[in-house]
């Protein structure tokens, strides 16, 4: 790596595990409060810390990591970026970091205890809003530098395909673009004028639905990037093979098509939608699920075929020839490995009826402690690993390969106790977003304390976790020079087919984006605007 890109991407990568060592903070907190344990300490309120750990961890944590990464693999792909594209990348930050600071200040001083989601009614400080269109903005000066470098490539590599990293680099960045322009016209159009008090209600269930069109393809933007680790990266720190670059190229072009008109399935209890809306988008839900299945497929095949040509026997010899004492191996597979559940988890909360017997309940904050910080953060940790020592021109020694597994490990742990405990306890019917209560001793409510206290022991275990993985980078930066890490990027295997060139035709794929989103949203979001009902004139909580 040129030393200028190292910056620009370390940069990103220790923002995020600032945040992370924050949010996990509030999380430890809260787990505790939901726990049992009542008293916060300096007045602290409970959706303040809870609205703090959603931001660090989901919104910040997150964002700055993938930015990073997706910097580090268009570099790499590509070579050292360019100027403009390496001014963009700063920009980015300095706007995100702006706006991160100033949001968090104001969570701190209990001036927009909104929750992650920030919904309407619950109004917040005019400032908070203005905060996002920071981080907003931010990351789109930052989406506009992978784009200019990957334009640049194309110009000057006329007919020949994107190294499949940029491609599905470039795709993660359209879909985020297209998904934030939901969020930054409620925030723009509804919140800040209402917050400000230049109008003196807002329409909630537009606002939600914005937000929701931008939220469901958060989702996936923050799963892409873990899926370009399994698909690009970890066949070959496994020695193996990409089982098929096409068929990646592909289930991307399916999460960009498929991602975005979707939002009603979080929306599916809500009134003012029609239900033929929301059965419309929940059959565009079970679509989205497809390219997981093509991606749990994938790397079936390349486990296999690589265990196979090292001699593997029997349906899952295989297993026995992946490298399990390789911390880069070991916490990808284990995010994969408890992708399984939380997927399946996921198609129970997408199916309609069984929608309204976990909505709003601990089952739901289960479900994305499994797929967010369990597949997801496993993944990035285990490629911060790597990472972090190919940037810096340092070795992975055998010793932090043992600390990484045993991060791994505890993290695994702690969510085995704090999801594991979530997702039981909300089928009891124990809400999310509530502090400790037994609803004056209702029976009840009695018996789920035993899971809250699981709950609470899980949180602690995965504090623990957290403090490790810091523990883990202050390790990595002092890592002993000499033979750089290298950034593993995979070869495909010789029996796969070659990429049609459509996938790159972008008007294309947009085009029928555009069209999805138009069928899945312009008739309920014409009936939200004609029957806006009284308006809410909002709770002010700060
Ligand atoms: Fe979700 C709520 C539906 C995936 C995150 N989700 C949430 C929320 C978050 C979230 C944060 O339909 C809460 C939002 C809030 O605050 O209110 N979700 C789905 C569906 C999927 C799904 C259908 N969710 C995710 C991912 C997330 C995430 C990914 C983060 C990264 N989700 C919902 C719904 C709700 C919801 C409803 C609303 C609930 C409500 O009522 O509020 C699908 O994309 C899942 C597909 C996944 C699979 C699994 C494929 C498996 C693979 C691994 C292969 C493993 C290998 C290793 C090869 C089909 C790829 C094998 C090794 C061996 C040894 C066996």
């Amino acid at each position: 790596f040129d030393r200028r890109d190292s910056a620009l991407i370390l940069a990103h990568i220790l923002f995020a595990f600032f945040a992370l060592f924050l949010g996990g903070v509030a999380g430890l907190l809260q787990g505790l409060v939901r726990g049992g344990a009542n008293a916060l300490p300096f007045g602290i309120g409970y959706y303040q810390l809870l609205t703090a750990h959603g931001v660090l961890m989901a919104l910040v944590f997150t964002t700055y990591f993938i930015i990073g990464f997706l910097y580090s693999g268009v570099a790499r792909t590509l070579g050292t970026l360019l100027g403009l594209p390496r001014r963009l990348g700063w920009l980015g930050f300095g706007l995100m970091t702006t706006g991160t600071l100033w949001a968090t200040v104001l969570i701190l001083l209990n001036k927009a205890t909104v929750l992650y989601t920030f919904y309407a009614p619950l109004k917040a400080s005019p400032w908070f809003y203005v905060a996002l269109v920071f981080v907003v903005v931010g990351s789109w000066m930052s989406g506009f530098g992978i784009f200019m470098q990957y334009r640049y490539w194309k110009v000057l590599h006329p007919g020949q395909t994107t190294p499949l990293f940029t491609f599905m680099a470039v795709v993660t960045m359209a879909m985020w673009l297209i998904a934030t322009l939901g969020v930054a016209i409620e925030v723009l159009f509804q919140l800040i004028p209402w917050s400000f008090g230049w109008v003196e209600t807002v329409n909630v269930v537009l606002s939600r639905t914005l937000f929701w069109y931008f939220g469901h393809p958060l989702v996936y933007f923050w799963l892409l990037p873990a899926y370009m680790c399994w698909y690009v990266v970890i066949p070959k720190v496994i020695g193996g093979r990409l089982f098929s670059d096409a068929l990646a190229r592909l289930s991307f072009l399916m999460f960009l098509l498929f991602s975005i008109p979707v939002g009603f399935h979080h929306q599916l209890m809500e009134p003012g939608i029609s239900n033929v809306w929301k059965f419309v988008q929940v059959v565009l839900t079970f679509m989205v699920v497809i390219p997981s299945l093509m991606t749990a497929f994938s790397l079936f095949a390349t486990f296999e075929m690589h265990g196979r040509s090292l001699g593997a026997k029997g349906l899952f010899g295989w297993l026995r020839k992946l490298p399990w004492k390789d911390v880069r191996f070991f916490a990808p597979f284990m995010g994969m490995l408890l992708f399984i559940p939380a997927g399946a988890g996921g198609l129970i909360n997408a199916s309609h009826e069984l929608n309204a017997i976990v909505h709003n309940t601990l089952w739901v904050t289960g479900h994305f402690h499994l797929t967010v910080a369990t597949s997801v953060a496993l993944t990035f940790f285990g490629i911060t690993y790597w990472l972090i020592p190919a940037l810096t021109g340092r070795t992975l020694t055998p010793r932090m390969h043992r600390l990484g597994i045993a991060q791994t490990v505890i993290w695994l742990v702690g969510m085995l106790f704090m999801s594991g405990s979530m997702h039981t306890v909300g089928l009891l019917g124990s809400p999310r977003r509530t502090s400790f209560t037994t609803y004056q001793d209702h029976p009840d409510a009695v018996l789920w304390m035993p899971y809250h206290v699981a709950m609470a022991v899980g949180g602690t275990i995965l504090f623990v976790g957290v403090l490790l993985m810091l523990f883990n980078i202050v390790t990595l930066l002092r890592a002993p020079k000499g033979r750089p890490e290298e950034f593993p990027i995979a070869e495909v295997s010789d029996a796969a087919e070659k990429a049609p060139a459509l996938f790159e035709r972008w008007g294309v794929w947009v085009g029928i984006l555009v069209v999805l989103i138009l069928v899945a949203y312009t008739i309920p979001v014409m009936d939200m605007l004609n029957h806006p009902g009284v308006g809410a004139k909002g709770f002010k909580t700060w």
